[in-house]
């Protein structure tokens, strides 16, 4: 038997993981494969949901809960009970499309700083999910974006590296405490 991952969309007083802030090493490492989706894992799928629904996010990485694997948490319409949160484990983009686009991004490892980032507007993304069933997923749109951002996370990168206007964000990082030197160039 397969156990469900179900949760209730709701804040928690005390979220049951802690959130990784720019500037903490652990964000800048790569994460590690999952060999085996296993009861472990769908435990800290629970948790991860749990602690994105507490802290008004749309989408978490496990890098920034403090563990280097590559799991990912999406949920694009966290006030909607219907629409049930995506789990990406192992996710690969196998498709891009050349078409470009412009929107701003937040991050819960950066709170408060919101800027503007330019991604490919599509995707197509595999994955497994929480019952280590493969999937391949085309996307488009805010869910594409999600996926993008929160895989940048899996390869040690922030979306505050892919700012484009460095003045604006420098104002803005100082503004909310956080340091220059935390920000990295792309490779
Ligand atoms: C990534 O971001 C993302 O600053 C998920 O004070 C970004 O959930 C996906 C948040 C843009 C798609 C488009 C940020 C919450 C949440 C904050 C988030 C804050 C409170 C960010
Ligand atoms: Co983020």
């Amino acid at each position: 038997m397969t156990s469900v991952v179900a949760v209730e969309k709701k804040k928690l007083a005390k979220p049951p993981l802690e959130i990784h802030y720019l500037g903490d090493r652990v964000l800048r490492q790569p994460a590690k494969r999952i060999a085996k989706v296993d009861e472990q894992i769908r435990k800290l799928v629970k948790q991860m949901l749990q602690t994105m629904y507490s802290s008004d996010g749309i989408g978490l990485a496990a890098p920034q809960v403090g563990i280097n694997k590559q799991l990912i948490v999406i949920d694009c319409e966290p006030d909607n009970p219907a629409n049930p949160p995506l789990v990406l484990i192992n996710p690969k983009i196998i498709r891009y499309s050349s078409q470009l686009c412009n929107a701003e991004e937040g991050c819960l490892s950066v709170p408060g700083v919101y800027m503007e980032v330019t991604r490919p507007e599509g995707i197509e993304v595999s994955f497994k999910d929480e019952n280590g069933r493969p999937h391949k997923l085309p996307a488009s749109g805010l869910l594409a974006r999600a996926i993008q951002h929160e895989m940048d996370h899996l390869n040690g990168v922030m979306f505050v590296d892919r700012v484009e206007n460095k003045i604006a964000l420098t104002e803005e990082l100082k503004k909310k405490g956080f340091s220059l030197n935390a920000v990295q160039a792309i490779k």
